[in-house]
Order: structure tokens, then C-alpha cells, then sequence
């Protein structure tokens, strides 16, 4: 087996998914930094790579793989120990559903490029409603998914961390940071404690990425 080249960015949240579900499974990537803050993701080499100007992708025997969902999903296919997906197929379901619930409908709606094209022309106080209000009404459906549902556990699939997880984790960080108020959702607050004190998501953390650590800018 080659090795795992994975494109992607310290503080993205779509790349933590990734980064998440690689230390999950106990796989090493190299990492290859693509500087969202500097533009590196339009520029010609990185279109290459990725032709809609995204992280993550990953790169592995051949295969250029893009979508955070389509990578962890080639990631289990390839190297299936440790899974990050229930066994059972209602169950492999549910998880992909939490996953794409978060995807599209939370990061879909308020992701970098729908944000830089608002703020040019939305004042401050705008975006910020904007950002709070798209981000509270996805999140009531990601915690009605979770809420009251016998497979939710300590994580949001049994008492494992899993690909779900990989999804709702990062988002949860990149909410707060926009200060979005996440207290109607208890039990999406109360997976996102599990997860930030789990050794794989720490390990995947932007706060403790080596990149982060070498930008001055942070
Ligand atoms: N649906 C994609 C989303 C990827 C995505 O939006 N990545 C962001 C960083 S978190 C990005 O590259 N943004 C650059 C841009 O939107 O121009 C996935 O799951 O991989």
C-alpha cells in the first residue's frame, strides 16, 4: 500500500474530519498544507489537485479523492480495521445521515466561499445574524437526529467514537468560535465534551495542529 498524502488545512473544519478519522483507524497521512488564508487553494497547482478549490483531498496508490465523507469512506473501505462505521447496515444509515446533516446543511450553508461573497457586500452585524441564525436552525435537526434515539451513547453512534463524530466535533468548534449559542442542544454539547477530551481528536485538534504551532499569524 502507498502512502496517504492528504491536502488539506490546519484550521478547516472539513479537514479535522479527516484528520479525526485517520488517527480513529490508527493511520498515518503526510500532510500537505494548502493555506485557505493565503488563497493557496485557488492557485493553478492546487486546482490540480482539486479542481473546486477545497481541502480536503487525499491522495493515495493513484487515486485523488475529494469530500470529506468520500475520503473517510474510501479510508474504511481500504483499511477496515478500526471502523468508524457501525456494522450493520440501519445503522451505517443513521451515521452517514448525522454526517451529511452536518455537511450540507450546517458547513453547506455557512462555509468560507458563501461567507466571503456575503461579507462583500453584508455589514458585520448582518452575517453575524445570518451565520447564527442558519447555524442554530441546523443544528436543531442534527440534535432531533441525536436527541432521544436509542443508538445515540456516549458519542452520537453507541459509546465509540466514530464517523459522526468526525463530522459534528469540528463543526461544534467552528460554531462556537462564531459564537453561535449551542444551549438548546444538550446532547450535541454533551458528545462534543466526550470528543474533546477522546485521545484521536485531540491528536487531529487544529489547537494542537505543528502547523498552527509554526504560523505567526495564529
Ligand atoms: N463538502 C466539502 C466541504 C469542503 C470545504 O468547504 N472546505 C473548506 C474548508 S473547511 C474550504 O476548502 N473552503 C475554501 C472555499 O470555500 O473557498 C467536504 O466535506 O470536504
Amino acid at each position: 500500500m502507498g502512502e496517504l498524502v492528504l491536502y488539506n488545512y490546519w484550521r478547516s473544519a472539513a479537514s479535522y474530519r479527516v484528520r479525526a478519522a485517520l488517527a480513529l483507524k490508527g493511520l498515518e497521512a503526510r500532510e500537505v498544507m494548502v493555506d485557505l488564508s493565503a488563497g493557496a487553494h485557488r492557485q493553478a497547482d492546487y486546482l490540480k489537485v482539486s479542481p473546486q478549490g477545497i481541502v480536503p483531498t487525499l491522495a493515495h496508490d493513484g487515486a485523488v479523492i475529494s469530500q470529506s465523507l468520500a475520503i473517510i469512506e474510501y479510508l474504511e473501505e481500504v483499511f477496515p480495521e478500526n471502523p468508524v462505521l457501525p456494522a450493520d447496515p440501519a445503522g451505517r444509515a443513521r451515521v452517514r445521515a448525522i454526517a451529511v446533516a452536518v455537511a450540507a446543511e450546517i458547513q453547506g450553508r455557512t462555509g468560507t466561499r458563501v461567507r466571503e461573497y456575503l461579507e462583500e457586500t453584508w455589514d458585520a452585524a448582518t452575517m453575524r445574524d445570518w451565520y447564527r441564525h442558519w447555524g442554530r436552525a441546523a443544528c436543531e435537526g442534527v440534535e432531533g437526529l441525536l436527541a432521544g434515539h436509542p443508538d445515540t451513547g456516549v458519542f452520537c453512534h453507541g459509546d465509540r467514537p466514530g464517523l459522526a463524530d468526525c463530522f459534528l466535533y469540528p463543526q461544534i468548534g467552528a460554531l462556537r468560535r462564531r459564537e453561535v449559542d449551542l444551549s438548546g442542544f444538550p446532547v450535541m454539547q454533551r458528545i462534543a465534551e466526550a470528543c474533546a477530551i477522546h485521545p484521536a481528536f485531540i491528536a487531529a485538534s487544529p489547537e494542537t495542529h505543528p502547523a498552527r504551532k509554526a504560523d505567526s499569524r495564529f
